[in-house]
């Protein structure tokens, strides 16, 4: 099975470590740009660093079928390439052992292996709308057509809720120790979404089992971040003249990363610590909160009114002095004061990097990828902030402009008539309110009135809807570069 990569993998970057030692201890659900760049890498160089056998196993529940047979094809080894504003460094991962597919391998196949004894995790970057979950309150949404077919019939799953629950029942009835569930998706509390869904999801379909998962199984929440903009053409051809092969698997990152993990794990985990950039702790919530208010909220901000404006990527942006200065403003003055840190924590510092980290011009990041499942987003990166600063009266122009911005985006026609690809799952709807309303203002209270979104409060809060009215007016009539720079 050796292939050319891991011909090169041999002659220059070969492991500190026996690859043939490890196993598949980690089962990974959703093998795509981000676990590439992240949890695979940390754990490549945790494995570098210690001697243990955490091994993992990469399964892509939903579509990246081509990215699973290219795996095996070349031995489960793929590069990263670690692109700094002046220099790139390139590494081959080799802590992945194996992978499954359900399209080609069965759903049962890819219980079979959640279920093995030795798999002590079943880590996660399924997106977030892969939790099922109700964007405004985080519970499972019953309605989910995913959850619904699963609840009819739970021993042939298709969402990643209805795979953990049936492979911790297999567990369960074969009497092996359960594994812990580790989110690693941009999602508030992201350990107690994912726990919340698995439970509400377990309750419905056997009692007992619910109870079991609820005394048994641990769901540490972590913050995640790396910016891994999805693979390119470009990327791939420039990946290929830096390593002297094709790799269709390898991704390109920016050269920071970090990871803070609960350390709350039932059955044993890696020394990820060992690696720079990742740590455990007791409580990692106020670290998520942080980084999806000033980072994603910003994020979402630039992504929105940045591609209303005509620029394709994040670092774009970045060279209108207004974008820049409105994102620093919206994660100095409406994110970072409804953040409740501890002592020492250099917010400021915080927020000066990830403009610098935006302004990397070697990173492509496209707006519209970021722009993508917004329905999912907002309500966690602009949802809690707007409700802070609502109650305590201060000023949150910035969100107000950044969901006027969103709302503009989702009409699906941009400033000069042309039509936006406009990917959520709540499109449908989106689509139904702009038929009925046109881009006009009307149309603000309606979307703001979507409880999934926004709950049942913020519709009644009229100055806020005025707000965001006068948000949207402005871009639709002077543009999001103008209002942008109004802010
Ligand atoms: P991607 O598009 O490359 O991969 C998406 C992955 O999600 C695929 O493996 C796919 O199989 C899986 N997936 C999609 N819908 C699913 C569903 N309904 N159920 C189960 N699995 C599903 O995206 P990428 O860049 O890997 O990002 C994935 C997630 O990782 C993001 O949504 C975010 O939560 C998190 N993340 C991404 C970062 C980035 O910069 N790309 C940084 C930090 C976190
Ligand atoms: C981005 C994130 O796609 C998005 O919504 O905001 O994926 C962002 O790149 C990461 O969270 C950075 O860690």
């Amino acid at each position: 099975m050796t292939t050319t990569l891991s011909a090169i993998s041999e002659a220059a970057k070969k492991p500190s470590f026996d690859r043939e030692k490890l196993k598949s201890r980690i089962v990974h659900l959703g093998f795509g740009a981000f676990h590439r760049a992240h949890q695979a890498l940390f754990t490549h160089e945790m494995l570098e660093k210690t001697a243990s056998d955490w091994g993992i196993c990469e399964i892509n529940l939903f579509g990246g079928e081509d990215l699973v047979t290219q795996l095996r094809e070349q031995d489960h080894l793929f590069t990263v390439a670690e692109k700094g504003a002046e220099s790139t460094e390139v590494k081959i991962v080799h802590s992945v052992t194996e992978s499954l597919h359900p399209t080609f391998d069965g759903k049962q196949a890819v219980l079979a292996k959640m279920a093995e004894e030795q798999v002590a995790i079943v880590s996660m970057t399924i997106t977030e709308k892969g939790y099922c979950a109700d964007p405004a309150t985080g519970r499972l949404d019953k309605t989910n057509s995913l959850i619904q077919a699963d609840l009819a019939n739970p021993h042939e799953p298709s969402s990643a809720i209805g795979y953990i629950v049936e492979a911790l029942r297999i567990r369960r009835d074969a009497n092996i120790k359960p594994f812990t569930v580790m989110s690693c998706d941009n999602v508030q509390e992201n350990g107690h979404v994912a726990r919340a869904a698995v439970l509400d999801f377990a309750y419905l379909v056997d009692q007992e089992l619910a109870g079991w998962i609820e005394a048994n199984v641990t769901f540490p929440c972590t913050m995640v971040d790396r910016i891994v903009p999805a693979a390119t053409p470009e990327t791939l051809a420039e990946i290929t003249k830096l390593v002297g092969v094709e790799d269709p698997c390898g991704i390109a990152c920016e050269p920071f990363r970090q990871w803070v993990i609960e350390d709350n794990f039932v059955n044993g985990r890696p020394d990820w610590d060992v690696v720079d950039g990742a740590k455990f702790v007791a409580d990692v919530v106020p670290f998520e909160e942080m980084k999806l208010r000033m980072l994603n909220g910003s994020h979402s901000f630039l992504a929105y009114l940045g591609y209303l404006g005509g620029y394709p990527h994040i670092s774009d942006t970045m060279t209108n002095e207004h974008y820049r200065k409105a994102a620093f403003d919206m994660m100095m003055k409406a994110q970072a004061p409804t953040l409740n840190m501890p002592e020492g924590t250099d917010l400021e510092g915080y927020a000066h990097l990830l403009i610098e980290r935006y302004t990397n011009p070697s990173l492509k990041h496209q707006t519209w990828q970021i722009a993508m499942d917004g329905s999912q987003k907002i309500p966690q990166r602009m949802g809690g902030s707007l409700r802070h600063h609502l109650a305590a009266g201060t000023d949150y122009k910035w969100l107000a402009m950044g969901i006027a911005g969103w709302m503009t985006y989702i009409s699906g026609v941009d400033e000069k008539a042309k039509t936006i690809d406009v990917r959520d799952p709540m499109v449908d709807q989106f689509k139904a309110l702009y038929k009925q309303h046109g881009i006009n203002t009307s149309v603000v209270r309606e979307i703001l009135g979507i409880e999934a979104i926004f709950g049942t409060d913020l519709i009644q809060n009229d100055s806020f809807v005025a707000e965001v009215t006068k948000a949207y007016q402005l871009i639709i009539t002077k543009g999001a570069r103008a209002a942008v720079a109004s802010l």
